[in-house]
């Protein structure tokens, strides 16, 4: 199996093996921040992983799902979308910096970001990404303030 790219672990794809190896890291779809009053989040919104890592959508509350942003990936690494309302598992191959976004409330700026070990090869490209939303926007301008700081803070 390889683990190269990002593959969505379905029943006729298990990463097993990558689990094996791997940590398994949690991320909550929600309607609301359990600590704050922000609406429509992935918790949490940044996540640090290694190459062969598990991130698990856990879909807390209904009508969520997670999809990569074409312009957000590594090199060489496969994107993902997972299914409304479902739990989902990712495996991270590549090392880079992965964005993504909930379909239903991207323009809400229901995003995220996963970093998986030294994540400063494409993490400055991610930057430039069109953003159309507001919202989106802001909330990325909020993730990259924090994330800059685990990458480097150059970037
Ligand atoms: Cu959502």
């Amino acid at each position: 199996m390889s683990l190269m790219g990002a593959t969505v672990a379905t029943v006729l794809m298990p990463a097993t093996a990558a689990r094996a190896t791997g940590t398994v890291h949690e991320v909550q779809m929600l309607n609301k921040h359990p600590d704050s009053n922000e609406r429509m989040v992935f918790h949490p919104d940044i996540v640090e992983a290694q190459p062969g890592d598990t991130i698990r959508f856990v879909a807390a509350d209904p009508a969520h799902n997670s999809v990569s942003y074409d312009d957000m990936l590594p090199e060489g690494a496969e994107g993902w979308k997972t299914r409304m309302s479902q739990d989902a598992e990712v495996v991270v191959g590549a090392e880079g910096a992965y964005g993504y976004y909930c379909q239903p409330h991207k323009a809400l700026g229901m995003v995220g970001l996963i970093l998986v070990g030294d994540a400063s090869g494409n993490y400055a490209r991610l930057k430039e990404a069109r953003l159309r939303a507001p919202r989106e926007k802001q909330r990325w301008e909020d993730i990259f303030a924090r994330a800059d700081e685990i990458v480097g803070g150059t970037a």
